[in-house]
């Protein structure tokens, strides 16, 4: 039952089970695992997809024909194993010509780069299908407002995106474009560092319908968010393009640890979202192993990304099937009924009759929700007490 297969649409990303070990501190402590490998062990493993930044799959330094062996090989991988790339994305942080940014660099030269990278890019994704395209906009942020007036960051990183919606339509790459919203780090603050900065600024773009999110778990817990509410803004308001799943301790740098590894709890409301809403998006797994693992660490983390999605999800289906849970659902969802002013629209007779409604304060403020109960039924669940 804990199965990954293709149909459950996991993907990875080549440099999430590609990671090295790097850190601030640290040289890499494993060895690269070439692309065609990935691709042939994640089929083994059961993901539907692989994703990747242009940089990941074809070197910058890469001359015409190294390119070109590059992509034949990954594209025979992909072709044994039935892997798709659903999503691409443009490295746009570690070449240190974006240490001021991309998108949003002062030097006007870097902000053509970065338009540029983006283009080829575009082009890499589409030769394999790829349908999102994401934008982490790592480098675009400060570590001192002194740099510039965020009103023009906004403004240039406006700027890209229409430029880039419009390259979209006219080569008829139909591509859906994902903002990754992150509070910090790599820069000291980040723009667009949250879901909400970034679903008000799509609809300043030329053309809002053509961008959405990929939110991500580690992201909105390092500022200390509820994940959970934000990707259900995201879902209410259409924006929903991708995610990012993995996990993370609050207040600390960007883990990027295993799914559902830190918070059981949290993980498994957004895995019920996911599911109550039908999201028919990738699961896309935004993580690495841990530092102190060798290459079967690495594949034993990936295996335990999807498992733990699948038992998150089994567990879903039990909450939702759990009669005395159900039974405080339904109650909780009737609580008032006829007495509220829910789908009601105004009219100036309606809006008479409220003023002069008779409620029971006295009653209303001495209930209780039972959210106690509830809540130590939910944990049982995921015990497996029940
Ligand atoms: C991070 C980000 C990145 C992006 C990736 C795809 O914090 O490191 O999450 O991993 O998701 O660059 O755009
Ligand atoms: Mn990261
Ligand atoms: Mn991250
Ligand atoms: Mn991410």
């Amino acid at each position: 039952a804990y199965t990954p297969r293709p149909e459950h649409h996991f993907t990875f990303g080549l440099w999430t089970v590609g990671n090295v070990g790097r850190d601030p501190f640290g040289e890499p402590v494993r060895s690269a695992i070439s692309a065609p490998c990935i691709v042939d062990k994640l089929g083994e493993l059961g993901a539907y997809g692989v994703n990747f930044h242009d940089e990941d799959l074809v070197p910058r330094d890469a001359s015409a024909s190294e390119r070109a062996q590059i992509i034949k090989d990954f594209r025979a991988a992909l072709e044994r194993t039935g892997l798709k790339v659903p999503m691409a994305t443009t490295n746009l942080f570690t070449d240190p010509a974006f240490k001021d940014g991309a998108f949003t660099s002062n030097d006007a030269r870097v902000r053509a780069y970065a338009l540029q990278k983006t283009m080829r890019s575009m082009d890499l994704g589409k030769e394999f299908g790829a349908e999102t395209y994401v934008f982490w906009g790592g480098r675009e942020g400060t570590e001192t407002n002194a740099a510039k007036d965020p009103r023009d960051a906004m403004k240039w990183f406006r700027d890209a995106l229409n430029f880039l919606c419009e390259y979209n339509i006219a080569q008829g790459y139909d591509y859906k474009f994902a903002l990754e919203p992150k509070p910090n780090e790599p820069r000291g603050d980040i723009y667009l560092p949250t879901i909400g900065h970034a679903l008000a600024f799509i609809e300043t773009l030329d053309h809002p319908e053509m961008v959405g999110l990929n939110p991500e778990v580690a992201h909105d817990t390092m500022a200390g968010l509820d994940f959970t509410h934000g990707v259900a803004q995201a879902l209410d308001a259409g924006k929903l393009f991708h995610i990012d799943l993995n996990d993370q301790k609050p207040g600390r740098y960007d883990q990027d640890f295993r799914f559902g590894s830190v918070n059981v709890k949290d993980n498994f409301f957004l895995v019920k979202l996911l599911e109550d809403a039908q999201w028919n998006g990738m699961r896309h797994f935004d993580a690495h192993a841990y530092r102190t693992e060798d290459e079967q660490g690495v594949w034993d983390f990936a295996a335990g990304c999807m498992r733990t999605y699948l038992i998150l999800k089994e567990k879903a289906a039990r909450w939702n099937a759990d009669a005395e849970i159900q039974q405080l659902v339904r109650e909780l969802k009737t609580r008032g009924d006829g007495a509220g002013n829910d789908g009601v629209k105004f009219s100036p007779e309606r809006a008479k009759a409220l003023k002069e409604q008779q409620l029971d304060l006295p009653a209303i403020r001495a209930q209780g929700y039972a959210y106690e109960r509830l809540d130590q039924l939910t944990i049982e669940v995921l015990l497996g007490a029940r």
